[in-house]
């Protein structure tokens, strides 16, 4: 496939009848807030420009523990994910890149990129997996099965070392500028590993791999509470990612992803302290009620996603770009609706946090006067900015009402022809 995956007629068509119901929607909205002194259009251009990059890994249907339901035309290798990673872009307009899972994703790099800007998408952070084994891959002839970068044999932690090296270079063919790695090591048992020594081994790992990192890249570490390992993980939480950015050097970031956390934890705050740090590298957002859930972005607590970029908002400046990208794994829902949906979740707490009146906010916090300052707040996230994402997307050339347009587009149909059902399905794994 090349060029736009739907046809751009079937969006002009889409279009038309909604344009007029928006164009009153965005008057109406752009009154209202510039009785407050703001202007819409302003609003709407930091919107438009902001993007967040889809995993490749999440426009196949994922799984649980214990079993994976296969959806109908679920893509079969990196190529048609790259297909599908399109179609979100074409109707949503805010996910121009995607974020490749090496080795799911492996394929001759000149390929890749070629069959990428056939259709207008670029790559964001490579991924490294360690975190299974690779049968039949003849550069992973050793099992992760206890560990990997801070395994205890020397050559198991040689062979993830290469393994993220190789990630780098294949990122470097393909103009991605950054490396995420998450390993899943830890312990089951209290007394099975050593603490301390667990994570010495994994950070000489990593000066390895940052040692390889090309000009201008970024390493990113994204910490994880528990899952696989549940007694212990070697880099269980942000402390830890801190602890081991800060003694990498400036090329190393911590990585949040949302889920990654307890209930109830607080991951605005960590937001606020990593970017104090200088070490707020970059994102997974998604959604999360128990654990690692992986659920659409903003399906929980929108609140939450709010208050996570009320933070960036606050903390925007020269030099501030974390990378943002999705992490979610789909189950019930159609991967590409759940995807479109959840950028459009990410802009709407974005556009959200853009309108709060942050003088006042101030005023109020200096006064302690907690009330008006907790209201102040909360008027940006209920406000219904709706108007403002769709503005942003059709001109962009998207759909007004993306999913619906994914709906009347049949691409779905069309692709379930043209690629066989299969039980497995690499990349389901998150
Ligand atoms: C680990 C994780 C990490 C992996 C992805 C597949 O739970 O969030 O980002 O690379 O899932
Ligand atoms: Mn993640
Ligand atoms: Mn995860």
């Amino acid at each position: 496939m090349s060029g736009l995956p739907i046809d751009p007629d079937l969006v002009a068509r889409h279009n038309a009848p909604r344009a007029r119901a928006l164009a009153e929607d965005y008057d109406a909205l752009g009154s209202r807030l510039a009785r407050g002194g703001v202007d819409i259009d302003a609003v709407t251009a930091r919107v438009a420009a902001f993007t967040v990059a889809v995993p490749s890994w999440g426009v196949g249907t994922g799984g649980t523990r214990f079993a994976r339901f296969p959806g109908p035309g679920e893509p079969r290798g990196v190529f048609q994910k790259l297909d599908d990673c399109a179609v979100i872009q074409q109707l949503g307009r805010a996910t121009p890149a995607v974020s490749l899972h090496i080795p799911w994703d492996e394929a001759p790099a000149a390929e890749l990129r070629g069959h990428a800007e056939a259709l207008g998408l670029a790559f964001d952070a490579m991924n490294s997996n360690t975190f299974q084994d690779h049968p039949g891959d003849a550069r992973h002839p050793l099992s992760y099965k206890f560990g990997s970068l801070s395994h205890n044999d020397p050559a198991v932690r040689a062979q993830a070392v290469a393994h993220n090296v190789h990630c780098i270079r294949i990122g470097e063919a393909l103009g991605s500028k950054a490396l995420t790695v998450w390993i899943g090591d830890g312990s089951n048992f209290p007394g099975q590993s050593h603490m301390g020594r667990a994570f010495e081994r994994y950070l000489a790992s990593m000066e390895e791999i940052y040692a390889a990192l090309p000009e201008g890249w970024r390493l990113f570490s994204e910490h994880k509470m528990y899952e696989p390992a549940f007694y212990s993980t070697v880099v269980q939480d942000w402390g830890t990612s801190l602890l081991a950015a800060q003694s990498l050097g400036p090329k190393a970031a911590c990585l949040v992803d949302l889920g990654h956390h307890a209930p109830n934890v607080n991951i605005e705050m960590i937001v606020s302290r990593l970017a104090h740090a200088g070490k707020l590298g970059g994102f997974h957002f998604n959604d999360s009620r128990y654990g690692d859930d992986d659920l659409d972005a903003g399906s929980i607590d929108p609140f939450r996603l709010f208050l996570v970029f009320n933070e960036l908002v606050d903390l925007d400046g020269p030099g501030f770009a974390p990378a943002y990208m999705i992490d979610q794994s789909h189950n019930v829902s159609d991967p590409i609706e759940s995807l479109i949906r959840s950028a459009d979740e990410i802009r709407r707490a974005y556009a959200q946090a853009l309108l709060v009146d942050r003088a006042a906010l101030e005023a109020f916090q200096g006064a302690n006067d907690a009330l008006m300052a907790s209201e102040t707040l909360k008027a940006g996230f209920r406000a219904d900015v709706g108007p403002i994402l769709a503005r942003a997307r059709a001109d962009a050339g998207g759909a007004i009402d993306p999913v619906a347009a994914y709906r009347a587009s049949a691409y779905r149909a069309r692709v379930a022809a043209e690629r066989p059902a299969a039980q497995g399905g690499g990349g389901g794994i998150t």
